[in-house]
C-alpha cells in the first residue's frame, strides 16, 4: 500500500516484544464512511484478533479500545512528524498530548498497548527523528524510557538481496549509513525493526516476478541459498533483512512485519481469487508459528487491512482502495478458512435507494462523460477497470455505478443524485451480477476521520464547493448536523 521510498516512524508503547503474540490488523479510516469503532472491536474479538494498528491517534476512536484487552498501535499524522523531528522538545510534547493521555487507569490497556508514530517521510527525517528521540547529552538510550519504544518502520526496499540470495543481503548502499544509525538506535533501545512487505507490489510492479513466489504454495522455482531453500518471497525477504541487520551489528533486533496483505480490485493482480490464495497460504504459514529459516522466533504480523477505504489516494494505483479483507461494511469478500473469517454483525444501512443513469433525456455524450468524470473524481470508480466484476458492465451501467458511488458516499443526499438531470433515484437493486452497487451505512454507524459526534453531513449544495471529499471539509464546507 505504500510507495517504495517512504519510511515510517513508530513509537511502541507497552512491554516489549521478542515473543510474538499472533496477528494484528490495521484499521485505516480513509473512507467516506467507516464502521463504528465499537463494531470494529466486536469484529476483532469475533476473529480472536488482539492487536490493532491505527494510523492516527484520534482520541474518540482510541477510547473505544479501552478495557477491551486489544493492543493498540497509534499513528502520528504526517504533518506532525516533521515538527516532531525538527526540534528536540517537540517530541516529548507530542507524546504527552497524544499518547500518554490515553495511558491511565481504565484507559486503553497500558501494559499491552503499543503506539505507533507513523508517517510518510524520507530517510533523512527518520534519521532526524531517531536523534530527536535520543537523550540529549549523548546518551544513546531514548528519553521515552521503557514504556514507550521508538522504531522507524521501513519498506522492504531499504535492503537488497544481493546476487546470491538473502545471505548476500544488506541495506541499500545509498542509504546504508543512515540505516545503520537507525538500527543501532533500535538495538540500543531494545526496539523492533518494523518492515512492510508486499508480495503483491513486487508482482504488480515487476513483470518478471515469478508469480508463484508471491504465494506460499511452493509452485515457484525455489531460491537456493547455501543450505537453505526459499520457496516464497516473504521468507526470502525477511531473511534478507536478518542478514542486513547482522551486517549492521544489530542481529538481535526483533522483527515485526508492520504491513502485509493483498488487494482485491484495481489491478491485474488484485483479484478476489489471488487475495484468497495469498491469505489462505499466509494463514496456514503463520499458524505454524515457525518464523523463517533464519529467524526462529514467531513473527508478529499486521495485516493491511481490515476494510476497504474509498477515499484513499490512488496515486500508487487503483488497488489502493481495495486492500480490505472485508468490504467497506465489514462483510467478508471471500471465505477465509483461518483467521479473519467473521464479518461485522448487525450493520445498519441507509434505505434501499440507488442513484442510476436515467436515460430519459437528450444528453450529449460530452455531458455524459463530464458527469461521469465528476462522479469518479469525487466518488470512487476504482472498480471499473482491470477485470474485476464491475469492469464487465456496459458503458451506461458504468455511469450508473459511478453515480451511485458518489450518492452513497454523500449519505444518499438527493442533491448528489442530480448530475444535471441525467440521474434518478431508484428503489430496485441496481447491482449487476457480482458487481455490488453498495448502500451507504446508516449515519448512526458511519463516521469519518476527525468528525465530531453525531455524524456530520456535508452536501455539495451546502458546501458550494465540489470538494467536500477531497479538501478539509471542516474548513471548506458548511457542515449540516443530521
Ligand atoms: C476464537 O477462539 C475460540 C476459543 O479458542 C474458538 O472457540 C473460536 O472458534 C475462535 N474463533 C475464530 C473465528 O477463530
Ligand atoms: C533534519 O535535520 C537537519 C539538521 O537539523 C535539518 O537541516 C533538516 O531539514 C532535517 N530534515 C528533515 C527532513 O526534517
Ligand atoms: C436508453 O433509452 C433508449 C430509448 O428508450 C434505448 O433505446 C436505449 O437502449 C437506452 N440505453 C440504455 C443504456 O439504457
Ligand atoms: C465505452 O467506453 C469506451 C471508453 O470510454 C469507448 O472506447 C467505447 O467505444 C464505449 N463503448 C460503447 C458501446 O459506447
Ligand atoms: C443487491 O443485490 C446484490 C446481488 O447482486 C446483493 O449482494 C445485495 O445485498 C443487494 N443489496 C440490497 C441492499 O439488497
Ligand atoms: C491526533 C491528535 O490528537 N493530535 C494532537 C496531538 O497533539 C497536538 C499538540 O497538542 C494537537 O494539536 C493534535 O491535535
Amino acid at each position: 500500500m505504500k510507495r517504495a521510498w517512504v519510511v515510517f516512524v513508530v513509537v511502541v508503547v507497552g512491554h516489549m516484544m521478542g515473543v510474538a503474540e499472533g496477528l494484528g490488523v490495521i484499521w485505516g479510516n480513509q473512507a467516506a464512511q467507516n464502521l463504528h469503532p465499537r463494531n470494529i472491536v466486536q469484529m476483532l474479538k469475533d476473529n480472536n484478533i488482539t492487536k490493532v494498528k491505527l494510523f492516527d491517534s484520534d482520541a474518540w476512536v482510541v477510547k473505544h479500545f479501552g478495557g477491551t484487552g486489544i493492543e493498540v498501535m497509534l499513528g502520528i499524522p504526517n504533518l506532525h512528524l516533521a515538527s516532531l523531528a525538527d526540534r528536540y522538545k517537540h517530541a516529548p510534547e507530542w507524546v504527552k498530548a497524544n499518547l500518554t493521555r490515553h495511558l491511565h487507569e481504565g484507559g486503553v490497556d497500558i501494559n499491552r498497548k503499543r503506539a505507533i508514530f507513523e508517517s510518510l517521510q524520507q530517510v533523512q527525517l527518520a534519521d532526524n527523528l531517531s536523534r530527536a528521540l535520543e537523550h540529549p547529552k549523548g546518551d544513546k538510550r531514548s528519553w521515552l524510557g521503557d514504556k514507550i519504544k521508538a522504531t522507524i518502520p521501513q519498506n522492504a526496499d531499504v535492503y537488497d538481496s544481493g546476487s546470491k540470495g538473502p545471505s548476500t543481503g544488506d541495506f541499500r548502499p545509498d542509504i546504508r549509513a543512515t540505516m545503520k544509525q537507525i538500527v543501532q538506535f533500535l538495538r540500543d533501545n531494545n526496539a523492533p525493526f518494523v518492515v512492510n512487505i508486499y508480495p503483491f507490489l513486487s508482482l504488480s510492479l515487476n513483470p518478471d516476478f515469478p508469480i508463484e513466489f508471491a504465494f506460499f504454495s511452493g509452485g515457484a522455482k525455489p531460491v537456493q541459498d547455501g543450505q537453505i531453500t526459499y520457496d516464497n518471497m516473504l521468507d526470502a525477504n525477511l531473511d534478507t533483512l536478518v542478514w542486513s541487520l547482522r551486517r549492521a551489528n544489530s542481529g538481535n533486533v526483533p522483527i515485526i512485519v508492520g504491513e502485509i496483505g493483498w488487494p482485491t480490485d484495481g489491478d491485474k493482480y488484485a483479484t478476489v481469487d489471488l487475495a484468497k490464495k495469498f491469505y489462505d497460504g499466509f494463514f496456514t504459514k503463520i499458524s505454524k508459528s515457525k518464523g523463517t529459516p533464519l529467524y526462529k522466533d514467531e513473527i508478529e504480523y499486521y495485516l493491511f487491512g481490515l476494510t476497504d477505504e474509498n477515499m484513499k489516494s490512488i496515486a500508487p494505483g487503483d488497488f489502493e482502495r481495495h486492500w480490505g479483507v472485508f468490504r467497506y461494511d465489514g462483510q467478508p469478500k471471500f471465505p477465509t478458512g483461518k483467521g479473519m473469517a467473521v464479518g461485522a454483525k448487525n450493520v445498519k444501512y441507509l434505505e434501499k435507494k440507488w442513484c442510476v443513469y436515467a436515460n430519459n433525456s437528450e444528453e450529449t455524450s460530452e455531458q455524459l462523460s463530464a458527469s461521469m468524470e465528476y462522479a469518479c473524481t469525487h466518488g470512487d470508480c476504482t472498480a471499473l477497470k482491470y477485470g474485476g466484476p464491475c469492469s464487465k458492465l456496459d458503458n451506461s451501467t458504468k455511469v450508473s455505478y459511478a453515480y451511485n458511488m458518489l450518492f452513497q458516499m454523500m449519505y444518499q443526499d438527493v442533491e448528489s443524485c442530480d448530475f444535471g438531470g441525467l440521474a434518478k433515484i431508484v428503489t430496485v437493486n441496481a447491482s449487476v451480477g457480482n458487481c455490488l452497487f453498495p448502500i451507504a451505512l446508516d449515519t448512526d454507524w458511519a463516521w469519518r476521520p476527525g468528525q465530531a459526534r453525531p455524524p456530520l453531513l456535508c452536501s455539495p449544495s451546502s458546501c458550494r464547493c465540489s470538494c467536500c471529499w477531497t479538501c478539509d471539509y471542516k474548513k471548506d464546507c458548511v457542515v449540516i448536523f443530521k
